[in-house]
C-alpha cells in the first residue's frame, strides 16, 4: 500500500456537509478536527464556521483519543491516549513512575523490547461509509507495525517519519475494530542488521549511554536509542493524527505553496502544488480560484487532472505594480504573510477548498573566491542580503513526542528569539518536527537549516531501505516546503566526515562499499528529489561539508573540517576556552559547544537526596558523553577554584552552577570570535558568517550542552546569548599583551557610538579610571576593532592596579546613554583574583503590571551574578552579568502568572565568591 494519502494537515481546512451529526461529547471526529486545524494553523476567519456546500469533499472522522492498549501476553491492559505513545500511557495510568526519574530509562528497559498493541472500537456514520472511497489516514506511527481493521490487514508500517495512508474503502462496516500491532523497533532493527550481508557501523552507542544497538537499520529517531545526552526510549505508539477521510470524485492529498522570484523578469509567482486522488475514469475539468485579497489577486482558470493520484501545478502570478512585504529573519524586519485561498471546482458542487499563509522571500547560498583567502565563501542571503545567521542546534525537545504541547514549542521558540537568535538547526539525529513547529518558526523570523534524518552512522541502502526513504523524503517535502523558515536542506549530520576520518575504523577492502552506500542514499536519493521537488532553496549534502568543494571531490572532501569551506563543527574540551587562539576561524560554524549541568531544581524533580552529589551514581549515570563530568571540572578548574562549602548539599549546588558560569563564558567567548571574524580575513581565514552552538534544548534533565534546561528554564549560557548576539555587539581579547575591543554590527545602516572603558578594582565599586572615546562609526553589517591598548599602559594609567586586583568593564553609549548591556575583560584567572568579596547582595522585588523588578544592591563587585527563582517558569531580562553597580534592576517575565511572595520564597543569589 502507499503512503501519498489525504491532505496535509498543514494546509487544509475541512468543511463538512451542512447537517452532518455532530459528534458525541466524548469522541473527537469532523468538527473538532476543523476547530483544531484552524487553531494549529493560525488561519483567518475565513475557515471557521463557513458552511460551503462542499458536497463531494472529505469527510474527516478522527480516530485520535483514548485507545485500548496491552502488551503482547496481555499481561498489562491500559487505555492510552493518542496522539501518544506506550511510556507515556503507562506512566499516564500510573503502571510506572516518571521515566525520566533517577535510573528509570534502564530500568524501563522492558518497554521497548515488549510488543506493544493499540486497539480501538468506533462507529462510523453512515455518511462517511456511503461515499466512494475510505482512507485510513496516519500521520505518524512510531514505528514497525501491522494496521489491521476489523481483523483483516490493511498494511504494514516501518517509517516513522511517513505518512501512511490505506484505502479501506471495502473493509469499514457500522462498527469497526482497528489494531496497531507494534514490533519492537529494538529488535526489528537486530534482525534487520542480522539479515543484511554486511556490517554497517556503528552497531552500538558506547556503553555510558545505557543505548540499544543498530539504530541506523531503522527509520525511527535515531536519538531514541540513546544519544550523548538523551536516554534510550525507543517508544511504540500512534505519534501523530489518525482518521479516516471519505469521499467522491477527489480529493486532495497535498498541497504546497512555494513563492518564486524571477530576477531577469523582476517577477514573483507563486507555485501551487496539489496531488490530487481522482476517482472518475476519464480526467476531470476543474476550475481553479486563487484569491490573495491583500494583492488583488483573483484568478480562475481551468485545470484537467487525470485519474489516480497526480501531481498539478498551479502558477500564480504576482501583479507587478504590487508592494510585496518580503518575510525577513528575526532582527531583520517583518514576517508578513499573505492570505491565499484556492478552491478546486468541479461541476459547480464539488468545490476542495485550502486556506494558508504566502510568505515572500528569496534564500541564496554564496560560495565564492574571496580575496586574500583560498576557498569560497559560505554564507546566505535572504532577499539579497548577506546575513550572518545566529543561533543554536535544536534537538527533540522530549523523548515522548506526546510530550511536546504548543506551551513547551512556544516557550522554547520564544526563547529563541529573546536571545537575538535568527536561526536553528534542526539537528538530523531527531525528527523533521511538527507542523507547528515551523509555522511558529514562519512567524518568529527563525531560520531553519533542516538536516534529513540521518546522524552519526553509515546507513543500509538495501531496496527496502531506499524505498521507505524516499516515500519519507517525498512527504516531507511536500509536508514542509511551503515554509519560508526551511532555508536549507542538509543531506545528513556528520555522515561524509565520518567516512573521510574513518571514524568506525572501517577496514580499507569495505571504505569502498560504505562510499558507494553514501553517494546512493544522499546524492542519488535524497539530492535527487529535493533537485525534482523543491530546487528553490540549497541543498548540501551534509554538516559539516565544504560545499562545492565537497562536490568538486565526489561529494566526499577529503576533509570536510576545511576552514577555508562550507561548515565546520569543532568540539574541544582540553584546551583552556579562555584562548581564543585555540578556535578555527571557519567560513561558518554550524556546532561548537562545552557542557553544563542543568540547575538544581531541575535535577530536584528526578533524584532524590543520596544523588545530591558530583560523583554520584546518579550524576555519573546521566552523563551519556565519556568523561563528560571530568571535562567540565577540567574546564572549570582553568579559572575557578573549587568549590569548597563545607556543606556538601551546598557544594554540590556550587559545582552546578559553576558548570554553567564555565559554558556560558567558554562559548560566549568562542561566539565572540566567529563574530568578530565576520568581516576579516587574518592568515587567510575569515569571514565567518555562521555561529549556531551545539545545542539549544534538552531531551531530559541532565548534563548537556543545552543552553535551555528541560523544562525551559534559561541556563547562564541563555542569558549570555541574548548579549553575545545581539545585532550591536562588542567584544574583547589580547594579542601579545594588546588589549583590543571589536564593535560588531548587524544592522543594515551605520551606526555611531561612543565606548567607554573602565577598571574597576575587585573590591571596590567605584571605578579606579574611566576613558570615553569620540563617536565611532559602526559600519552596517560588519565587524572590526574600536579600541585598542597595551595592558601594561591601561593599567599604569588606572592607579597602578594589577592584572590579578582588577577587571575591565566597558559599554557602548548612544548618544551620551549607556546602549544595549555592558561587557566585560578579565585580567587573570578568577582563582588567581585578588580582591574579591563576598558581595552580599540584598534584593527586593516589585510587581510592576504583570512584570517582576528585582532591585539588587551589592557591597562589591561580583562576577557571574546569578539569580534562581527555582522553579517558578519564566526568564530575567539579564542573569550570571557582572555587577559593577551599587544598585541595579533586573525584569523578571513569568510565562505564567507568580507572586512578589512566591518570588521571595524561591529566590536564590548566588556570585563565584561564594562558591569557596
Ligand atoms: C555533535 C552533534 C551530536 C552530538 C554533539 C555533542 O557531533 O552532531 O551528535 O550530540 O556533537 O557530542
Amino acid at each position: 500500500m502507499g503512503m501519498h494519502g489525504a491532505i496535509s494537515s498543514l494546509h487544509h481546512v475541512f468543511h463538512i456537509l451542512p447537517g452532518f451529526p455532530l459528534p458525541a461529547p466524548n469522541s473527537r471526529t469532523s468538527l473538532q478536527i476543523l476547530v483544531r486545524g484552524c487553531f494549529l494553523l493560525g488561519l483567518v476567519q475565513l475557515s471557521f464556521g463557513t458552511f460551503i456546500a462542499s458536497y463531494g469533499t472529505a469527510q474527516v472522522f478522527s480516530l485520535n483519543g483514548l485507545w485500548d492498549i496491552r502488551n503482547a501476553e496481555s499481561s498489562i491492559k491500559l487505555e492510552g491516549h493518542v496522539p501518544g505513545c506506550v511510556h507515556t500511557a503507562l506512566s499516564a495510568r500510573g503502571v510506572i513512575k516518571d521515566p525520566y526519574y533517577r535510573f528509570n530509562d534502564v530500568a524501563y528497559k522492558w518497554i521497548a523490547h515488549d510488543e506493544w498493541i493499540y486497539s480501538k472500537a468506533f462507529k462510523l456514520p453512515p455518511e462517511i461509509r456511503g461515499l466512494q472511497k475510505i482512507i485510513l489516514v496516519c500521520e505518524g506511527i512510531d514505528t514497525v507495525s501491522a494496521i489491521s481493521l476489523n481483523s483483516i490487514l490493511v498494511g504494514k508500517t516501518d517509517n516513522m517519519f511517513s505518512r501512511y495512508t490505506f484505502d479501506i474503502s471495502k473493509l469499514v462496516a457500522e462498527e469497526n475494530l482497528i489494531e496497531i500491532k507494534f514490533e519492537s523497533a529494538v529488535r526489528w532493527a537486530k534482525d534487520k542488521r542480522t539479515n543484511h550481508s554486511y556490517p554497517i557501523p556503528p552497531a552500538c552507542p558506547p556503553d555510558v549511554q545505557n543505548g540499544e544497538c543498530h539504530v541506523n537499520f531503522i527509520r525511527k529517531a535515531q536519538c531514541s536509542f540513546s544519544w550523548d545526552w538523551g536516554p534510550s526510549f525507543p517508544s511504540q505508539g500512534i505519534w501523530k493524527d489518525i482518521k479516516i477521510e471519505a469521499y467522491n470524485v477527489f480529493h486532495l492529498d497535498y498541497i504546497s505553496y512555494v513563492p518564486v522570484f524571477d530576477k531577469n523578469a523582476s517577477q514573483w509567482t507563486v507555485v501551487i502544488e496539489s496531488v490530487f486522488d481522482v476517482l472518475t475514469s476519464n480526467p476531470l475539468p476543474v476550475l481553479v480560484e486563487t484569491i490573495i485579497p491583500a494583492l488583488q489577486i483573483n484568478q480562475s482558470l481551468e485545470l484537467t487532472i487525470n485519474p489516480g493520484r497526480k501531481v498539478t501545478e498551479v502558477i500564480v502570478k504576482i501583479h507587478q505594480n504590487s508592494t510585496i512585504d518580503l518575510w525577513w529573519p528575526n532582527g531583520y524586519g517583518s514576517q508578513t504573510g499573505y492570505e491565499l485561498i484556492v478552491r478546486f471546482i468541479y461541476e459547480k458542487q464539488y468545490i476542495i477548498e485550502n486556506a494558508t499563509k504566502v510568505y515572500f522571500r528569496t534564500v541564496e547560498l554564496v560560495e565564492e573566491p574571496i580575496d586574500g583567502s583560498l576557498g569560497l565563501s559560505f554564507y546566505l542571503k535572504i532577499n539579497g542580503i548577506p546575513i550572518f545567521l545566529k543561533g543554536s542546534n535544536w534537538i527533540p525537545a522530549d523523548s515522548f513526542q506526546d510530550n511536546v504541547n504548543s506551551n513547551k514549542l512556544q516557550i522554547l521558540l520564544q526563547s529563541v528569539v529573546e536571545a537575538s537568535m535568527n536561526s536553528l538547526r534542526v539537528w538530523g539525529g531527531g525528527v523533521y518536527e511538527s507542523d507547528e513547529f515551523y509555522r511558529r518558526c514562519d512567524e518568529l523570523g527563525i531560520m531553519i537549516w533542516q538536516d534529513f534524518m540521518f546522524a552519526c552512522a553509515l546507513y543500509p541502502t538495501d531496496g527496502w531501505f531506499l524505498d521507505t526513504v524516499r516515500e519519507e523524503v517525498i512527504h516531507q517535502l511536500r509536508r514542509l516546503k511551503s515554509h519560508p523558515s526551511i532555508i536549507v536542506w542538509s543531506g545528513n549530520n556528520e555522515n561524509e566526515v565520518a567516512i573521510a576520518q574513518n571514524w568506525f575504523a572501517v577496514p580499507s577492502n569495505m571504505s569502498d562499499l560504505y562510499v558507494k552506500d553514501y553517494l546512493t542514499l544522499y546524492i542519488k536519493t535524497i539530492r535527487g528529489l529535493v533537485l525534482e521537488m523543491d530546487d528553490t532553496r540549497p541543498f548540501i549534502s551534509s554538516s559539516p561539508t565544504n560545499g562545492k568543494e565537497t562536490v568538486l571531490e565526489g561529494w566526499l572532501a577529503k576533509n570536510p573540517y576545511d576552514q577555508h569551506y562550507g561548515d565546520i563543527h569543532y568540539y574541544n574540551y582540553a584546551s583552556d576556552c579562555w584562548d581564543w587562539r585555540i578556535y578555527p576561524r571557519p567560513r561558518f560554524a554550524s556546532e561548537y559547544g562545552f557542557q553544563s549541568w542543568p540547575s538544581f531544581s531541575t535535577i530536584y524533580a528526578v533524584s532524590v537526596p543520596e544523588d545530591w552529589s558530583y560523583k554520584s551514581n546518579f550524576s555519573l549515570h546521566r552523563q551519556h558523553h565519556n568523561f563528560g563530568n571530568e571535562q567540565m571540572m577540567n574546564q572549570v578548574e582553568f579559572h575557578y577554584k573549587k568549590p569548597s562549602n563545607s556543606d556538601a548539599l551546598q557544594q554540590f549546588q556550587d559545582t552546578l552552577y559553576l558548570t554553567q558560569v564555565m559554558q556560558a563564558q567558554c562559548i560566549k567567548l568562542q561566539t565572540e570570535f566567529y563574530r568578530r571574524s565576520m568581516t576579516e580575513i587574518v592568515g587567510g581565514l575569515g569571514h565567518t558568517m555562521g555561529a549556531l552552538y551545539w545545542q539549544l534544548n534538552d531531551i531530559w534533565q541532565a548534563p548537556s550542552w543545552s543552553s535551555i534546561e528541560y523544562g525551559g528554564k534559561w541556563k547562564m549560557l541563555h542569558y549570555y546569548a541574548k548579549n553575545f548576539f545581539s545585532p550591536v555587539a562588542t567584544s574583547s581579547y589580547e594579542d601579545r599583551e594588546i588589549f583590543y575591543i571589536y564593535g560588531v554590527s548587524d544592522l543594515q545602516e551605520d551606526n555611531h557610538f561612543k565606548l567607554a572603558v573602565r577598571v574597576y578594582k575587585w573590591d571596590s565599586l567605584v571605578p579606579v579610571c574611566e576613558r570615553v572615546t569620540e563617536e565611532l562609526r559602526f559600519p552596517a553589517g560588519s565587524s572590526g576593532p574600536i579600541y585598542k591598548e597595551s595592558v601594561p599602559e591601561l593599567l599604569g594609567r588606572c592607579a597602578n592596579t594589577t592584572r590579578l586586583d582588577s577587571v575591565v568593564v566597558f559599554y557602548l553609549l548612544h548618544k551620551d546613554l549607556p546602549y544595549g548591556v555592558q561587557n566585560w575583560h578579565f585580567l587573570s584567572s578568577l582563582k588567581d583574583a585578588k580582591g574579591l568579596l563576598k558581595p552580599n547582595i540584598t534584593v527586593w522585588i516589585t510587581q510592576e503590571n504583570s512584570v517582576y523588578v528585582f532591585t539588587l544592591v551589592t557591597c562589591s563587585v561580583a562576577p557571574f551574578v546569578w539569580l534562581d527563582v527555582c522553579d517558578i517558569p519564566g526568564r530575567f531580562s539579564n542573569n550570571g552579568f557582572l555587577l559593577a553597580e551599587e544598585q541595579t534592576n533586573v525584569y523578571f517575565y513569568p510565562w505564567r502568572p507568580t507572586t512578589v511572595e512566591d518570588l521571595k520564597k524561591s529566590l536564590r543569589v548566588t556570585t563565584l565568591r561564594d562558591t569557596y
